[in-house]
């Protein structure tokens, strides 16, 4: 017992003086005095020699060693850490990391060019729900009830309560703005829509649109062109030329679409415009006076144009994405090409 107590006392002396100044020594140490072959464990072994009468005592002094053995440890784990770092140098003079900012998304520049050519021509921006009931959807907006638009197939109903949809175009928002507000209104409504399609290259289930609303006494057919005119100038560049060719929604009357001279032929035909020359990139009209009329506005006294268009088209044509997939598949080497859009 008495010659333990000596060999633990010098051990003690012999921790006690120990140091290190890298992970290396530390480790050193832990193996010296705590590894499975180290001192702790071989002096602990020696507790079969002690008569039983004291091995309680002799209990008792190891395991206050082990711990002391233990406690040096960990000082000097703790020592080393900060001697690393005290003793660190530091080149301020190389490069930092590269710090990788993201992009804004394509559709997302677009949608915010849009927004602010007509924000500068006095359109107020308005967003509405994503869900809507049947009649903000469809029956305001003169969709008679045997549409196919309002069909299963072409339309996303809850299932919880048919009565609600996902809004098949973002009309909705407007139909909401007249309800509340008297004319003039002036608003465009940027917002995600949702139609049941089978995803391809061509379509999707959802996509971004972005509508405008003019209602005031006395609004021409005149000012719809105009303004189309001065938005695609201002889209596309002062050389674009467009045409507008009639045609038919339940919701204006009358209706027709715009085409832009095509952006990747200059209009000398190629795969993009199919060989015409001519791109088709948003549809218009003259509100329908029944859809004045669904929102207690005066059609007698009252005018407006309205025009709808897709954000992923207009993106398609400033940026030839050829595949309407790539806008929600977050494939890192499709958006960082849009590094420094805004
Ligand atoms: C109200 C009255 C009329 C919005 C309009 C279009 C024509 C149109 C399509 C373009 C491509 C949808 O994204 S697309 O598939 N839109 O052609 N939209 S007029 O007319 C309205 C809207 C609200 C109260």
């Amino acid at each position: 017992m008495e010659d333990l107590l000596k060999k633990l006392n010098q051990y003690k002396e012999e921790i006690s003086a120990s140091s290190a100044t890298n992970a290396d020594e530390v480790e050193n140490f832990r193996i010296k005095y705590l590894g499975t072959k180290g001192l702790v464990k071989s002096v602990m072994g020696e507790m079969k020699n002690v008569p039983n009468e004291q091995k309680k005592q002799a209990g008792q002094l190891l395991n206050e060693f082990k711990q002391f053995a233990e406690a040096k440890y960990e000082s000097l784990k703790e020592q080393f850490a900060s001697a690393e770092t005290q003793g660190e140098q530091i080149d301020f003079s190389l490069p930092a990391d590269a710090i990788t900012v993201g992009t804004r998304h394509p559709l997302s520049v677009t949608r915010n060019r849009i927004v602010s050519i007509f924000k500068r021509l006095g359109f107020a921006v308005a967003e509405g729900p994503d869900i809507e009931d049947d009649w903000h959807n469809f029956g305001a907006m003169n969709l008679p009830e045997d549409h196919p638009a309002r069909d299963m197939q072409d339309t996303f109903y809850i299932n919880q309560n048919p009565s609600w949809l996902l809004r098949t175009h973002t009309s909705s928002v407007q139909a909401r703005i007249m309800e509340t507000q008297k004319p003039p209104i002036r608003v465009i409504c940027p917002g995600r829509v949702y139609r049941n399609e089978t995803i391809s290259a061509r379509a999707h289930c959802f996509f971004h649109q972005v509508e405008g609303l003019y209602v005031d006494e006395n609004v021409s057919f005149a000012d719809l062109k105009q303004t189309l005119y001065f938005f695609v100038q201002e889209m596309f560049g002062k050389d674009v030329k467009v045409r507008f060719r009639p045609s038919y929604f339940p919701f204006t009357e009358p209706s027709a679409e715009m085409d832009i001279s095509c952006l990747i032929c200059g209009g000398i035909g190629c795969n993009v415009c199919k060989h015409t020359g001519w791109v088709e990139i948003l549809g218009s009209g003259m509100v329908h006076p029944k859809v004045l009329e669904n929102f207690g506005i005066d059609s007698n006294k009252y005018t407006g144009f309205a025009f709808g268009m897709g954000v992923e088209r207009i993106t398609q044509l400033k940026y030839r994405v050829n595949d309407l997939r790539l806008y929600s598949q977050n494939d890192i080497r499709f958006l960082q090409q849009f590094t420094g859009a805004v």
